[in-house]
């Protein structure tokens, strides 16, 4: 069933634009990029979604990330239904988040303290604020095609000249604000080298994805995150990690163990809260006791610490383990080199950048290592790709700029029964790319 005959979707969307913005919560999902119908999702198991027509896809969204072990997990599920019935939110401390801060910190010893929030947005416009409260300093250095949620400080892009000020990328961000977002380009060194020439000592932070998934999955090249440390402690400015994505995803202490190089700061959400809302900032001892009530530094949240997104989270990390990450690396790279396989046989130019079980085949003849090589990709071809592979029963990210994940509810079978669509579709791409 092609995405424009769906009827229940169909229906669905319809009534949705007349409530919601768009007819979705968030704006990817409205398949702007890749065109047709979203599907409306009814419910889903490990490795599988079901729309409200009964379609069946084997899903590599899982929920833009969080969900490593796959859709609704019985245990996951059980563990939710109990902690419920004990209440749903207190407003007050519990156990379950004292708990879950030391499940993070044995598996990332940089984080020496943390505080839980309800999202990555409010993790990364925390720990901005915290750095600039640290600092006195309040200007930030980010990277083209690095996505740190949609905070003001965030929705920038670079100036007119390599070391002039941001101006925002979004209507509604004021003029103002953009102006202390430094852009430079990611696993280039020497563009963060001078802004912070030139914009000395005024630096409060360098926020970097220690693994970049918001251009598509681009992985730092060897030096490139050692540099930005060096860099951050000569210029005195703090270093964060957006580990919203790789947290967890990239290895069992996140990119910054396999990576070596511990940041001042770690921003978390998506695995850290199993599918239910949670983000996190954490770090340095010394900076994190400006948060307030332990420092001046003001930040607050109705539903930070949740008990069952605490209750998901941790059930979500107790079942990681070396044996998961093995097997997820093993998947990535039948998938990674199953998709490059299928392009090169229909004769298309396919470039597969992956690292574990997050990866993004960009419709390019080149090496895609940083904004500007990513958006050079044919996202024309990826959304007729991504049509085909949709009609046939796999459910990739709805834009050539996002990861697809994997889980450990995916098995080899998956992995060839989504090769096999890839082969079909491509075959097909190439077919009318010749009429
Ligand atoms: P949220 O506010 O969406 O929980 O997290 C923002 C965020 C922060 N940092 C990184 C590295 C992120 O990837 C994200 C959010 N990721 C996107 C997908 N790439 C969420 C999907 C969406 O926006 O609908």
């Amino acid at each position: 069933m092609s995405p424009s005959r769906r009827g229940a979707s169909a229906t669905l969307f319809s009534r949705a634009k007349r409530i919601l913005p768009g007819g979705v919560d968030s704006p990817v999902r409205a398949f702007a990029a890749v065109g047709g119908t979203p599907p409306f999702i009814r419910r889903a198991r490990g490795a599988r979604l079901v729309d409200e027509d009964g379609r069946s896809y084997i899903d590599y969204v899982m929920s833009w990330g969080p969900l490593i072990h796959g859709h609704a997990p019985p245990r996951l599920t059980r563990a939710l239904a109990d902690a419920t019935s004990r209440g749903t939110s207190f407003g007050a401390p519990t156990a379950l988040e004292v708990d879950l801060g030391q499940a993070v910190r044995a598996l990332m010893p940089a984080v020496e303290r943390i505080r839980f929030v309800n999202s990555g947005t409010e993790a990364t416009m925390s720990a901005l604020r915290l750095a600039r409260a640290a600092t006195g300093r309040d200007r930030v250095i980010k990277f083209a095609g690095c996505y740190h949620g949609h905070g003001d400080a965030f929705l920038v892009q670079a100036g007119s000249g390599a070391t002039t000020l941001g101006v925002p990328n979004s209507p509604g961000v004021p003029k103002a604000v953009a102006a202390d977002t430094l852009v430079a380009r990611y696993n280039d060194l020497d563009s963060v080298a001078k802004l912070l020439r030139s914009h000395r000592r005024r630096v409060a932070a360098i926020i970097v994805e220690p693994l970049a998934g918001n251009m598509g999955v681009v992985p730092p090249i060897p030096g490139f995150l050692e540099g930005l440390r060096s860099l951050s402690t000569d210029h005195s400015a703090i270093l964060i990690f957006d580990e919203v994505i790789s947290g967890f995803r990239a290895g069992p202490g996140g990119a910054q163990e396999r990576y070596g190089v511990r940041p001042d700061l770690t921003c978390l959400g998506k695995i850290i809260g199993g599918g239910l809302p949670v983000g996190a900032y954490g770090g340095r001892r010394d900076l994190m006791n400006h948060v307030a009530p332990a420092g001046g530094m003001y930040q607050a949240g109705t539903l930070s610490g949740n008990p069952l997104a605490m209750t998901a989270g941790l059930w979500t990390l107790s079942q990681l383990s070396p044996a998961l990450y093995a097997r997820l690396a093993r998947l990535g790279t039948q998938l990674a080199e199953g998709l490059a396989d299928a392009a090169r046989t229909a004769g298309i130019d396919l470039q597969v950048n992956g690292h574990g079980s997050v990866l993004t085949p960009f419709f390019s003849k080149k090496p895609v290592r940083d904004y500007e090589s990513a958006t050079q990709a044919d996202a024309a071809s990826y959304a007729r790709f991504f049509r085909g592979m949709l009609a046939r029963g796999i459910y990739p990210p709805p834009s050539q700029f996002e990861g697809w994940f994997l889980s450990g509810a995916h098995t080899a079978r998956h992995v060839d029964e989504t090769i096999e669509a890839a082969r079909a579709t491509l075959r097909s791409m190439r077919r009318r790319a010749r009429r």
